[in-house]
């Protein structure tokens, strides 16, 4: 355990932007023994004002698409500038596998050798929520540190496109030319959280397939629009690798932090993130809770026979369970 001393200098010390107290933090974020989580609280409790001057950027896309070779190429960029990146990601392999993501630092070898850049590599962990909760947690100690640019990368793939947009300002899609028809590998679902969309490996200009997926992008776009009305979202074709389009993007990205901060749109949607957040945190807490009740999982086993049997209404048996949880609680 920390005494009250040992908190302050270790917050203090991550406000300073000493890494190894930052990597310690976000360790102990990550872990799931339940003392940990109390000093992670209170250390987050510690390093105080959330109001960061930061801006935090969403990449997401297919596997393979080449969001790590962008974030390279785009942290990089704005470290020129005079900015500090932190990378992180939500990782929703890891969290399957529990594998460790060993690639992440080694596909961004240029950025990872830069003193303004922090990269941490993908947590494992054995639940999408768990590990999502971290980064959200990491984003906060980033910024503390006095990173200003956050860009967390997470694959398009289960929950992890839609997470990564209710804990970052701008969510930028990634696609790739396709062969077929179809959008390549995207869900259309996530066009509705994307407020940039990049059609990256455009290489060569004359290549038909790379038109072809711009047009198909620019049909199904169409259809939706970004979360922030009155942004006017573009499609824009970049080459991650050979750093074609990347500085359009870069003022792409400048015109959208200009746009949101004008109308205060960050402010209030970065408040919204975090009641939404409390109140999903809330509910899988739970349901976390009661899950741990043998009772009640008999309870609804022999409910969900009833309903089969048509015995009771899905509508009926949610008020029985309902009257029984409540009459676990007050047993307590
Ligand atoms: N030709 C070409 N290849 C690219 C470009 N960008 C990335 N790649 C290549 O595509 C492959 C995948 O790139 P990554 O950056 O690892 O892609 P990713 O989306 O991060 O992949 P995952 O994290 O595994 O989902 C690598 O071999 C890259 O070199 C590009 O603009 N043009
Ligand atoms: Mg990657």
């Amino acid at each position: 355990m920390y005494t009250p001393e040992a908190m302050i200098s270790w917050s203090d010390s991550i406000k300073k932007g000493d890494r190894n107290g930052l990597s310690k933090a976000i360790t102990l974020i990550e872990s799931q023994k339940p003392e940990d989580r109390l000093v992670a609280n209170q250390l987050i409790r510690q390093i105080g004002s959330l109001d960061a001057n930061s801006f935090r950027i969403g990449i997401t896309g297919p596997p393979g698409a080449g969001k790590s070779t962008l974030i390279e190429t785009l942290g990089l960029s704005l470290i020129h500038q005079g900015h500090k990146v932190a990378v992180l990601s939500i990782d929703p392999s890891s969290a399957i596998t529990k594998g460790s993501i060993l690639g992440d630092k080694t596909r961004m070898q240029n950025l990872a050798i830069e003193p303004n850049a922090f990269i941490r590599p993908s947590p494992s962990g054995n639940q999408l929520g768990g590990v999502a909760r971290h980064t959200r947690e990491s984003i906060w100690l980033c910024e503390a540190a006095g990173f200003d640019y956050i860009l967390v990368e997470t694959a398009g793939i289960g929950q992890s496109e839609y997470l990564v947009s209710t804990m970052t300002d701008l969510t930028l899609l990634i696609n790739i030319p396709g062969s077929g028809d179809d959008l390549q590998g995207i869900k259309k679902g996530i066009l509705e959280w994307a407020d940039i969309i990049v059609l990256n490996k455009a290489d060569d200009d004359k290549d038909i397939r790379l038109n072809t997926s711009y047009k198909d992008l620019l049909v199904a776009s169409q259809f939706t629009q970004s979360k922030y009305s009155g942004w006017n979202r573009k499609i824009l074709k970049i080459s991650a690798l050979y750093k074609k389009g990347i500085d359009e993007l870069l003022t792409e990205i400048e015109n959208f932090k200009t746009y949101i901060n004008e109308n205060q749109a960050i402010k209030k949607y970065r408040q919204e993130q975090l009641v939404a957040y409390f109140h999903q945190n809330l509910k899988d807490k739970l349901w976390e809770s009661l899950e741990n009740k043998p009772e009640l999982t008999e309870f609804l086993i022999q409910t969900e026979k009833n309903i089969l049997r048509l015995e009771i209404s899905p509508e009926e048996a949610t008020d029985i369970s309902l009257r029984f949880i409540f009459a676990l609680f007050n047993k307590k």
